[in-house]
């Protein structure tokens, strides 16, 4: 500890050396960028944001609004496959953006299944032109890096597109990609740097054959029949669109669909799936991933429900099994960061700090923290506000709506009915709940046995709603305004006065009067 910390001193000293009577900003002889200095003689920068992703782009140019002098730095380690891309982090680039543009080309497909019937001559299984699509998403992408560029130009925020780690508490030094060293000082640092796929490790062949969500959506080829390994939010939205665009479609789940959710619902949403295409392969663990010599993929896994082992041939692996957070190239523990032993998340508090007092964290990269790119933008806002704006106000992680993009999409607002159940307990909560048709569905003659509405209230004095579940077209439309009547406290009895929209899935909302307790059918019918 004491040789750590003589070297860390030696290492101060010699730093110091090497900027000596050199302007800020200037180069010296090795090469390196001198850190320059506030007129204070304190950092160069108010504001340091590792991460040019959701989170930390809302950080940065929220802090340049209030006049400070603000620096981001972004870098994209590429896939192991090679993928990269640019500024603009997960969501823009390999998240939610390509990912509902997909669900939205998968859905077109089922819109034409639907036209006929509505009269219009065009042919129900029209083929799909995977790298058509993808170039025209991609572009879209490269526009969006493009305009998130320009605004941090507009906002005087100073762009770095390095890797940084710290050396110090105050200094983080980063590589540009020809391998250029740049040294950053600032007084406050947020840490935003998100997370990257996980692959697993005791699977043979894992990282060398099988691809991730950061791959997928930057595939010029259609990746053909493809087995979606695991069971969560990610692979679900993925395998769904798959199978929307006419691509043989599998899930590898292990144990239950989407862990955290609702599980009436998840099952509602993988039972739509499987009745619609994609395949599920229940109960199963891979083994081995081998390449065959014609370049296709041989699979073979444990079946745990049949206690065998089986196999097949896919042309691609996609492994959707939760994501690592980036807090390893980081240097954190030099600066005392802590982080979860298990998760290896960051520590926060509720105001984003960190262990370390001028040090924070937000989005995918805090302990604690919902995975969702509205969260991010949100926390880091509010950070900005509290440190340059004399804000007091916190980030509210509490009822923040969501939406799985599955072919029958699924939202939610508030508490699961387990989690209900466990802080409330059974008896004092009250479900409501139906099962309904979608007015497009019945021309079309769709299957709709998956629709399906549940509002979990308190059963007692005002019936406060503490959750809202729905399944059903357009679910993240139907569910972001109620998110904002649960947010502000809306009762069952409030939302019975509610006027709906006829005619409308959404109106359903409002009708909702079963109770599962009442074991009344939960099939609403008509007007
Ligand atoms: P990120 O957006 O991940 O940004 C972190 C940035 O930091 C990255 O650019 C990274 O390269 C960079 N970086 C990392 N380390 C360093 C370093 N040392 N130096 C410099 N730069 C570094 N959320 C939703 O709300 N809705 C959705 O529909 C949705 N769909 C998703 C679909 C998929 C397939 C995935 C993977 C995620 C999805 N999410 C969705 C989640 C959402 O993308 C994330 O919650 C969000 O991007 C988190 O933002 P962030 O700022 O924490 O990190
Ligand atoms: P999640 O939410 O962490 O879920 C991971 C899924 O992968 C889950 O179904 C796991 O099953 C499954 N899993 C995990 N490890 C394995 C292995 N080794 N083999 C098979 N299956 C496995 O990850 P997502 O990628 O869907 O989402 C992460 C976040 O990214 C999400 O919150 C978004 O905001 C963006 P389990 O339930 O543990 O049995």
């Amino acid at each position: 500890m004491a040789a750590a910390a003589v070297a860390f001193a030696a290492s101060r000293r010699s730093w110091r050396r090497l900027f000596r009577w050199r302007a800020p900003g200037s180069r010296a002889p090795c090469g390196l960028i001198c850190p320059t200095r506030g007129l204070s003689g304190g950092n160069e920068y108010d504001l340091l944001v590792i991460g040019g992703g959701s989170g930390g782009l809302a950080c940065a140019k929220e802090a340049a609004e209030f006049g400070k002098k603000v620096a981001i730095m972004d870098f994209v380690v590429p896939s192991p496959r090679g993928t990269s891309w640019g500024l603009g982090g997960t969501c823009v680039n390999v998240g939610c953006i390509p990912k509902k543009l997909m669900h939205h080309a998968a859905l077109l497909g089922g819109a034409l299944m639907d036209a006929h019937h509505y009269g219009w001559d065009v042919a129900p299984s029209a083929p799909h032109n995977w790298n058509q699509m993808a170039k025209a998403i991609q572009n879209h992408i490269k526009s969006l890096n493009w305009g998130y560029r320009v605004q941090l130009q507009e906002r005087n925020v100073k762009y770095f597109n390095i890797q940084g780690s710290f050396v110090n508490d105050h200094t983080v030094r980063g590589f540009t990609k020809a391998g250029k060293e740049t040294l950053v000082t600032a007084d406050h640092i947020v840490l935003a740097t998100g997370g990257r796929p996980r692959y697993p490790d005791d699977v043979v062949g894992a990282m060398e054959y099988g691809i991730t969500s950061d791959d997928l959506f930057w595939l010029k080829a259609s990746p053909g029949k493809t087995l979606v390994v695991g069971a969560s939010y990610v692979s679900l939205e993925c395998a769904g669109f798959l199978t929307g665009l006419g691509l043989s479609t599998t899930v590898m789940m292990r144990s239950i669909p989407l862990r955290g959710f609702d599980q009436q619902m998840a099952l509602l949403v993988a039972d739509y799936m499987e009745s619609h295409g994609t395949k599920f392969l229940k109960h199963c663990t891979m083994k081995k991933l081998e390449k065959l010599e014609n370049n296709r993929l041989r699979v073979t896994w444990n079946n745990h429900e049949a206690g065998t082992e089986e196999s097949s041939v896919f042309d691609t692996v996609l492994w959707a099994i939760g994501r690592v957070p980036e807090t390893r190239r980081l240097n954190l523990d030099k600066v005392g960061v802590k982080l979860h032993p298990n998760s290896q998340k960051v520590l926060v508090n509720a105001s984003e700090a960190t262990s370390v007092a001028h040090i924070y964290a937000i989005g995918d990269v805090a302990e604690g923290r919902l995975e969702l790119t509205p969260t991010a933008i949100m926390a880091g806002k509010l950070l900005a506000r509290r440190l340059f704006g004399q804000s007091t106000e916190l980030m509210d992680y509490d009822n923040v709506a969501t939406t799985v993009f599955t072919p029958l999409e699924y939202g939610c607002v508030g508490l699961s009915e387990e989690e209900a159940e466990r802080r409330y307990g059974k008896d004092d909560i009250e479900v409501y709940h139906a099962y309904y048709k979608p007015l497009e569905f019945t021309v079309a003659e769709r299957d709709s046995t998956q629709c399906y509405i549940k509002m979990v209230c308190l059963r007692e004095r005002d019936q406060r709603i503490l959750g809202l579940h729905f399944i059903g077209p357009h679910a993240g439309e139907v569910i972001q305004g109620f998110a904002l009547g649960i947010k502000c406290g809306a009762t069952y009895p409030q939302m019975k006065k509610t006027v709906g929209i006829h005619p409308t899935s959404a109106e359903e909302v409002t009708k909702l009067w079963i109770t599962k307790r009442s074991a009344l059918p939960a099939t609403v019918t008509g007007c």
